[in-house]
């Protein structure tokens, strides 16, 4: 399809973090109060079509094929209208390969998605970091998936959020890794990710211990990037995941992301362990299961993960690459 100079299209892959973020700094430039670092998968993606039309009378949003609210979105593209100093709507048509808004990840590829795709149809040349920072303003994951590989998210200092953004730390081929979905639900989770994450530091006792042990635990996992260390990288990462839903039961009203199968999918991984498979599990603020491993063992963690009462699918992914166009 041809597209004229209003209009691109843009895709970006999911993100899981191996060392967690949760809780926020300031809402409304929506500054991480922690760091953290992920890794990009090329197995979720989403892709994203923008078209600012002149006339039309409000920003037009579809995902899968169905209109959704603008409102979470309006916002984000009046920035960039800001910026490019335009005023037309927007037409934007995304579609997931993947469930949306079950923990997947979806609010991370989409919002990158559409931080590259709107810039671009509104004749902006953003660098990485500077997307990095739009889609922060989206979804605080997105900020990374910006980039493929590793990378690591700054919480920054300013107030202004010029220094809260992700960098890149590896590439993908530089240390190749697999992780193993472990699908439980595909319906949408009861709480977003922003209302888990509101006023935390009144809603749970836990949380000045989160924000305070954070820097330690990223600088640890820097260092297992260094230096491949993948015991020491899947050790981290189960660490990081167990410490962050603490956190979110001891929230109150506590947050619960995990159902039966989800238990018995990090029993799984554990039972692989003790089997001799270099596996670690990590989940975010839904029910799925994401055992990391290195690529010679994933058939095995597949395999066993599919095996699991509960476990809808197994589905593997390797590391992705960077936000691209596709036009
Ligand atoms: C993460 N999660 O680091 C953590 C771990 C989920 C658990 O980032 O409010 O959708 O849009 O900034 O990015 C999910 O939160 O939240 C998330 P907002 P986001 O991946």
């Amino acid at each position: 399809m041809r597209h004229g100079p209003n209009a691109a299209t843009a895709r970006a892959y999911s993100n899981i973090a191996l060392i967690k973020y949760w809780g926020k700094r300031d809402s409304a430039l929506n500054l991480p109060a922690v760091g953290s670092i992920s890794i990009t998968l090329d197995a979720l993606y989403t892709d994203t079509r923008v078209t600012f039309v002149s006339g039309l009378e409000q920003d037009k949003i579809e995902i899968g094929g169905r209109t959704t609210d603008p409102a979470r979105f309006t916002g984000f593209l009046d920035r960039i209208r800001q910026h490019a100093d335009i005023t037309a709507r927007a037409r934007v048509e995304s579609w997931n390969n993947f469930p949306t808004g079950a923990g997947l990840a979806s609010s991370a590829s989409g919002f990158a998605a559409l931080a590259l795709a709107a810039t671009q149809a509104a004749g902006l040349n953003l660098s990485p970091r500077e997307l990095s920072i739009l889609a922060r303003q989206g979804s605080g994951s997105a900020a990374r998936s910006i980039f493929g590989g590793y990378a690591e998210m700054h919480r920054g200092e300013r107030d202004d959020g010029t220094d809260a953004f992700a960098e890149p730390l590896l590439d993908a081929d530089a240390w190749p890794l697999d992780v193993v979905v472990a699908i439980t639900a595909t319906t949408s989770k009861s709480v977003n990710s922003t209302t888990g994450m509101q006023d935390l530091d009144q809603r749970s006792d836990y949380y000045d211990a989160w924000v305070g042990h954070a820097e330690t635990d990223l600088a640890a996992m820097r260092e297992a990037i260094e230096d491949r260390d993948f015991a020491r990288l899947g050790a981290l990462s189960e660490m990081s995941c167990l410490k962050l839903h603490g956190l979110m039961l001891s929230t109150r009203p506590g947050l619960i992301y995990w159902n039966a199968a989800t238990v018995a999918a990090m029993h799984a991984v554990r039972q692989l362990r003790a089997d001799g498979v270099g596996v670690y599990f990590t989940i975010d603020a839904g029910p799925q299961v994401k055992a990391v491993c290195q690529p010679a063992d994933t058939d095995r963690v597949v395999a066993a993960l599919e095996q699991v009462p509960g476990v809808l699918e197994a589905r593997r992914s390797g590391l992705g690459p960077a936000a691209h166009r596709l036009d």
